[in-house]
């Protein structure tokens, strides 16, 4: 359990007195090797998952397998040198004796290995060491234990790998492309359009718009902006509103030429549906369908008790928690993680829901792919019902202890690792403690079905209205049970102290769904009900107020003081606007002290959110366009010049964190479905791709499109919503004008 020892400053200063050659270590090459840090950057192919135990890596490996290829825990991305002497080294056991072997190899065809190692292990722990001298010159080897071709299944561990020689890594330094950003997928007719260009000219430069075909269709001169403090590059503004509807554009300024674009928003109608699809990938507890999805994303059932899963149709609680089971299955997992969470789910759920309800004209049955299509009801509402039904499930039963609240949450008891397919899932599965905000998300969200399924299925609006009702009278009876920030192993916290917001959120749907004048008061003497909801790190899963918020605005009701809430709404839009202008990149997101936040871009779509609920409220342009230039944004117009929607734009974030889609780790699974979003930059960098890579990144770009990355590149189900809401805005506007 060695930690990477990080020697490049010592050898530095050693060098001062002595040649450093002769007293330096070898650098290490391989991260994590102690494990420490959980199982990133680690991989296994997906027959012998790996996970932390006892601080080692170990994994159950099948027998009966042929080749020592047929089950593998590697870590790539290592780098070799020619000529180099390097030491491998690790501590293995095999919990009974078998021969695996240990190679250093290329991680892609032909795999040549600079070196392959049969190595006999037995249950007692043993340290081999290796060396070699590198025949090649490369970043892309990797450290293989290649386990299969046993007869026997068994279990193996591994601990304290180390590759040392050659170099030290050289810093990380991101391929961010041509120099300038531009939405990589189109802009729309009608809206401003905008590139930014990143440079070290601090006069204006000329740029020049060119068709396909090399003819320039407009040109001008860019506007210097200075140096971007999120980016600390400099930055010109290139403003080419003016240009007419066409394909295969390209931007040049200051000898750059961007990857092209279209000025044209149909993409907009697909991103929509895309955008949503990702939940029905997401579903837990039935089939992906081929017939739906193509067979790449299919994969049968997790959770439903079939071996090696264990749940969720019969799940304990955590022990002492409770003394009944429950059937929690179905419901959306959250991420890459195959965790269930009361609260994250509700801001997902709501956001489908505010979705349809804003426009429920836009949406149809029969344009998702999803199995409920063309059963008289909406696909979006079928696609939020699935996850309104395990919220209902994770209700505690009348006749118990807090009888009316809602559990937390359920996962695994463990983390595990990557890659792993949700039906193979071992871990045992758990039900957490309930919490008032989880009851509140559960009373918020049921009373929104309740509204909404009324036309379409009065009994399961009358079930959601119950459990509603009932969840805001637990939640008032117990108003501070908190779920606990350190009850975060094998799934995520979801914690929150303040839940004056839930109050709110929950009480503005119980109004607005049934009048009722405990809920109206309830709204009214709420400290949210005045205060400024629409801060500037955007609202949240832990800051739901404005959730309540907008609907009270945009849902017709008769509360006293109405005109009042529809106003805040636009203050706060206004507010967006504002810093929209006063960035380089046109961001209507700016942190407190200019730290990003994990999950970033959806906190930037949340704001814009509000600001598309202001153009709905007052159809003043400069909303509209600041959603669009948010757009722009997300999909390539940034310090990175990525566009972090799978599937979308020249340069599009795709190995996101995640259990299946892990294409980067195991070529036979799937990249995310196009549609899927990143989480984004994130200050922090909580995970050890991140740190070994980003150390001292500038905030908006503290990101990197690796699997191993999930604070910076995970996805989830209320990121997506986000993005779902947004898109759903944007598709409206592209067709409702075309000029
Ligand atoms: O989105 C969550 C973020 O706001 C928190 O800071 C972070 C750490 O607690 O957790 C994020 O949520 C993750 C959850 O805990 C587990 N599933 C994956 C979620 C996205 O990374």
């Amino acid at each position: 359990m060695w930690r990477k020892t990080f020697i490049g400053l010592l050898g530095m200063s050693l060098a001062l007195t002595t040649p450093a050659a002769a007293t330096a270590e070898p650098a290490e090459q391989v991260t994590n090797g102690g494990f420490d840090a959980g199982t990133a950057p680690w991989w296994w192919t997906s027959n012998a998952p790996g996970a932390v135990v006892d601080g080692r890596l170990c994994a159950t490996v099948p027998g009966g397998t042929v080749n020592p290829w047929d089950a593998i825990i590697g870590q790539n991305e290592i780098d070799l040198e020619a000529g180099q002497s390097y030491k491998f080294a690790f501590t293995a056991s095999a919990s009974t004796s078998a021969t695996v072997r240990a190679n250093v190899q290329l991680a892609d065809p032909p795999y040549t290995a600079e070196l392959s190692q049969q190595v006999p292990l037995t249950s007692s722990a043993t340290r081999q060491e290796y060396e070699f001298t590198s025949t090649v010159t490369t970043a892309k080897a990797q450290v293989a234990f290649q386990i299969g071709g046993n007869a026997d299944s068994f279990d193996f561990c591994v601990d304290d790998v180390s590759l040392a020689g050659g170099s030290e890594p050289p810093p990380y330094i991101p391929d961010t492309g041509p120099r300038v950003r531009v939405n990589q997928t189109g802009y729309l007719p009608s809206s401003a359009k905008h590139a930014t260009l990143v440079t070290t000219a601090t006069e204006p430069v000329a740029w020049r718009l060119s068709r396909p075909d090399g003819t320039v269709a407009a040109s001008g001169n860019s506007k210097p902006r200075g140096i971007d403090p999120t980016s600390r590059q400099n930055t010109h503004t290139i403003d080419f509103s003016r240009a007419a509807p066409g394909k295969g554009y390209t931007l040049s300024a200051d000898g750059e030429t961007s990857v092209p674009f279209d000025i044209g928003g149909e993409f907009y109608q697909r991103l929509k549906t895309d955008s949503l699809a990702f939940f029905y990938h997401q579903r837990s507890g039935t089939p992906i369908e081929e017939s739906l999805v193509g067979a790449r994303y299919a994969r049968p059932a997790g959770h439903l008790d079939v071996p090696p899963n264990q749940g969720d149709t019969n799940v304990a609680c955590q022990p002492g928690v409770c003394d009944y089971r429950l059937d929690v299955r179905g419901g959306w997992y959250d991420a890459g993680d195959h965790g269930k969470y009361v609260v994250n789910g509700g801001i997902s759920v709501a956001q489908l829901m505010s979705e349809f309800e804003r426009s429920p004209r836009a949406f149809g049955d029969g344009n998702l792919r999803i199995p409920e299509r063309a059963n008289g009801v909406p696909d979006i509402l079928d696609e939020a019902r699935w996850e309104l039904e395990f919220l209902l499930r994770m209700q505690v039963p009348a006749g118990k202890p807090y009888a009316g609240m809602a559990h937390h949450k359920i996962h695994d008891n463990e983390w595990t690792g990557l890659p792993l397919p949700p039906h193979l899932d071992p871990k045992l599965r758990e039900l957490h403690p309930v919490s008032t905000a989880a009851t509140l998300n559960l009373a918020a969200t049921a009373a929104q079905c309740a509204r909404l399924f009324s036309r379409y299925d009065r009994k399961f609006a009358a079930r959601c209205l119950t459990a509603a009702r009932q969840a805001w009278a637990a939640a008032k009876a117990n108003p501070a049970i908190y779920a606990s920030p350190s009850d975060a192993t094998g799934g995520g916290a979801y914690d929150d102290t303040n839940v004056n917001d839930e109050f709110y959120w929950a009480a503005a749907e119980l109004y607005l769904t049934t009048k009722g004048v405990e809920y109206r008061d309830a709204v009214l003497s709420s400290p949210v009900h005045t205060a400024d909801v629409f801060t500037a790190d955007g609202f949240s899963w832990q800051s739901v107020a404005a959730l309540g918020r907008l609907d009270l605005a945009t849902v017709p009701n008769g509360l006293p003081d109405r005109a009042r809430v529809r106003q805040s709404v636009i203050a706060g839009a206004d507010k967006y606007l504002a810093t929209a202008r006063s960035q380089a990149y046109g961001l209507a997101y700016a942190p407190p002290e200019g730290k990003y936040v994990w999950g970033s871009n959806s906190q930037v779509l949340n704001n814009l959110v509000v600001l598309a609920t202001a153009y709905d409220l007052t159809r003043r342009t400069a909303y509209r366009d600041a959603v669009f230039t948010g757009l722009d944004y997300i999909l390539g117009r940034n310090p990175l010049n990525i566009s972090y929607i799978t599937g979308y734009g020249e340069r599009d974030a795709h190995n996101q964190h995640h259990r299946f889609w892990a294409h980067q780790m195991d070529a036979a699974l799937p990249n995310p479905p196009a549609g899927s979003l990143a989480g984004g930059p994130n200050s922090y960098i909580q995970d050890p791709v991140a740190q070994d890579k980003l150390k001292g990144c500038a905030d908006a770009m503290c990101y990197i499109d690796d699997i191993g990355s999930w604070a910076t590149n995970e996805v989830t189900i209320n990121w997506n919503s986000a993005l779902a809401w947004v898109a759903a805005f944007a598709a409206e506007q592209a067709e409702r004008r075309h000029e």
